[in-house]
């Protein structure tokens, strides 16, 4: 493959870069949290989206290589933008399933290094691989745990949600996935699935964090149905890190 190839040599040449997308405290409009996203500038193809090149680097095991990438650059971003804005923010990290094979000692070493506590890094799974993948992902969750490093369901209730898992891991954040969200104040479903998504979630003692917000009614609806966070193009698209230093310096 081609394209793998050129994937092999991207991080080197300093073609990939990771984005930042804000996530809103929906109580008090704070920005304490964002997630991390991955960017393919091709040479010769442009923008390559993460849906196309993630399925390759995890096809050629190259995920774990980019994904240490990944935790390097974001590790160093955390401990950049505490020393200039005097804030820890709370970065989400996407992880594919192949990637609990490696574990996570690499990155968790150089979380304590830089003196960060472990509560800075959010680990988003999707529910399937919960399913796939329980025991050595359970594994992980313990040494999460042990470290404070937060777990979040990603893309919540598209999957084969077997809402069971909730009782079997320790999770911290359900994200409601956007597909829920568009249309949440034109479809009585989508509405009555939101709002008892947060229900549960709270009498469960887990967060949830609202994704793909656009409109400003779908923001009010979320807030007041209790939503802790959310996330969307409404607040921000993902932006170079940059220009999300732009945006924390705004928000000071
Ligand atoms: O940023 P965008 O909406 O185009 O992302 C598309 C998909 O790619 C999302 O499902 C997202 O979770 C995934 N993705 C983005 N960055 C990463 C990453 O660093 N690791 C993994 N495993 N998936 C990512
Ligand atoms: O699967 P995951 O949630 O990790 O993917 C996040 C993806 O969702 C990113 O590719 C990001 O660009 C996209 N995204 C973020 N906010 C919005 C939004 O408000 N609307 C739409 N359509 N996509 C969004
Ligand atoms: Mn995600
Ligand atoms: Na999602």
């Amino acid at each position: 493959m081609i394209l793998t190839n050129d994937l092999r040599l991207a991080a080197h040449r300093g073609e990939l870069s990771v984005h930042y997308q804000p996530i809103l405290d929906l109580e008090d409009g704070r920005l304490e949290k964002v997630e991390a996203l991955l960017r393919w500038s091709h040479p010769g193809r442009g923008e390559v989206g993460p849906q196309v090149f993630i399925p390759l680097a995890e096809a050629s095991g190259l995920i774990h290589e980019i994904g240490n990438w990944l935790s390097f650059q974001v590790i160093s971003h955390i401990a950049q933008w505490q020393k200039r804005f005097g804030q820890i923010i709370q970065v989400s990290v996407n992880r594919s399933p192949i990637q609990f094979d490696q574990g996570d000692a690499l990155w968790l070493k150089q979380l304590a290094g830089l003196g960060l506590p472990g509560n800075c890094i959010t680990v988003e799974i999707t529910e399937g691989m919960l399913l796939k993948k329980s025991e050595r992902i359970q594994q992980s969750f313990l040494d999460y745990r042990n470290h404070g490093i937060e777990v979040s369901i990603d893309d919540f209730g598209t999957g084969f949600s077997a809402l069971s898992y909730l009782k079997q891991f320790d999770i911290d954040y359900l994200k409601i996935d956007r597909s829920f969200i568009s249309e949440i104040t034109v479809d009585e479903s989508d509405k009555a699935l939101t709002e008892a998504i947060i229900v549960m979630a709270h009498k469960l003692g887990i967060k949830t964090i609202a994704e793909g917000v656009e409109t400003r009614a779908q923001h009010d609806m979320l807030r007041l149905f209790g939503c802790d966070y959310a996330q969307g193009f409404w607040y921000s698209r993902p932006v170079p890190a940059s220009a999300f230093e732009t945006i924390l310096g705004r928000t000071q």
